[in-house]
């Protein structure tokens, strides 16, 4: 029988999904909790076929020319911001990404940062656990409604047609979007919701939530300008990618009260975050854990793993990015 495929898991994830992989390859698993510097991940990815990410790992030129029996790169997250998908198409390697699994969970993770953010959650605890809390007063930590109110939702795919359903149907809000491409008529009824320029969503939004995938083009999607356009009142959720936030403007914007507040999963340069954010009491701020519950995880990772099952033994991965480099096979 011919050898059995040999693949790389490049960051440690759960036990079960290594050992499914094992039924089928030769796995070099990490076992570490960090992911590997990156000419040590060159250097175990030489002679691979197929290669298991978790969204840190950069796959690029240098990284295609240095190991070329690479044919899969798997990577257990919607976002692909780390592949650079054209040229991974030229040298013939397929893509994948982790769609779908993650949406609702993700969705949901929004609302918490909009809630928390409006309503002071987070500033109301470290205020009671400093033992600031000794008396009613009218305006004691009062803030934003979310019911009701109008929100912006810049990027509508999944994840933001998800969010749009639980503004809508939820909390009874007037949902308007603005993204790349309007939405079909029905799903834009299915969601309830109204396209609308990124000028007239910032300036009309009580709250904005961003979802939009990083890229060159939507680097900065939010900086002073935008910022400006908000309404002093209102809540900016990030829960896409950093970058897509200018994170000194909005720290600027924060600190001299602009917008009322912010609510953040991701951060420009994570794990490391902006001191001037730090330094605002009107943010909240989470260690990007949108999708961080146990069953969408595990759907993550299976979902990663099936695609490098599917692919390296059939030729047929469930979520390719670039199909067309099956076609050349
Ligand atoms: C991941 C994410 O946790 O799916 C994405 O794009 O940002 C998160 O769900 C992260 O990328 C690590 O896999």
């Amino acid at each position: 029988t011919a050898a059995r495929p040999r693949i790389l898991v490049a960051r440690a994830v759960f036990p079960e999904v290594v050992n499914k992989l094992a039924q089928h390859f030769d796995v070099e698993a990490n076992l570490a909790d960090d992911i590997w510097p990156r000419d040590e991940f060159i250097r175990r990815l030489q002679g691979k076929q197929g290669v298991f990410t978790t969204g840190g790992e950069r796959i690029d030129a240098d990284v295609l020319k240095a190991c070329p029996d690479l044919k899969i790169c798997a990577n257990m997250a919607v976002g692909y911001n780390n592949f650079d998908v054209p040229a991974m198409t030229a040298a013939g390697v397929l893509a994948t990404n982790a769609p779908g699994v993650l949406t609702e969970t993700t969705a949901d993770m929004g609302f918490a940062l909009l809630m928390a953010a409006a309503r002071r959650v987070t500033e109301g605890e470290h205020f009671l656990r400093a033992g600031q809390w000794d008396r009613w007063a009218y305006d004691m930590l009062i803030g934003q409604d979310v019911h009701g109110s109008t929100l912006g939702i810049i990027g509508m795919g999944r994840i933001g047609q998800a969010i749009a359903r639980r503004g809508a149907l939820g909390f009874g809000m007037n949902v308007i979007y603005h993204n790349r491409a309007r939405l079909p008529e029905g799903d834009e009824a299915a969601v309830k919701a109204r396209y609308v320029s990124k000028e007239e969503l910032l300036k009309t939004a009580d709250h904005v939530v961003l979802v939009v995938p990083y890229s060159k083009e939507s680097h900065h999607t939010i900086g002073a300008a935008e910022l400006a356009l908000m309404k002093p009142t209102a809540v900016l959720v990030n829960i896409a990618r950093g970058g897509i936030v200018d994170d000194a403007a909005l720290a600027k914007a924060l600190r001299e009260d602009r917008i009322a507040a912010a609510g953040l999963d991701v951060f420009e340069g994570e794990p490391k975050v902006h001191p001037d954010l730090l330094a605002c009491s009107n943010v909240v701020l989470t260690p990007h854990i949108g999708s961080a519950t146990v069953p969408t995880r595990k759907a993550m990772a299976n979902l990663a793993a099936d695609n490098l099952i599917g692919y390296l033994t059939e030729g047929k991965p469930v979520t390719p990015l670039n199909p067309e480099v099956m076609a050349g096979r």
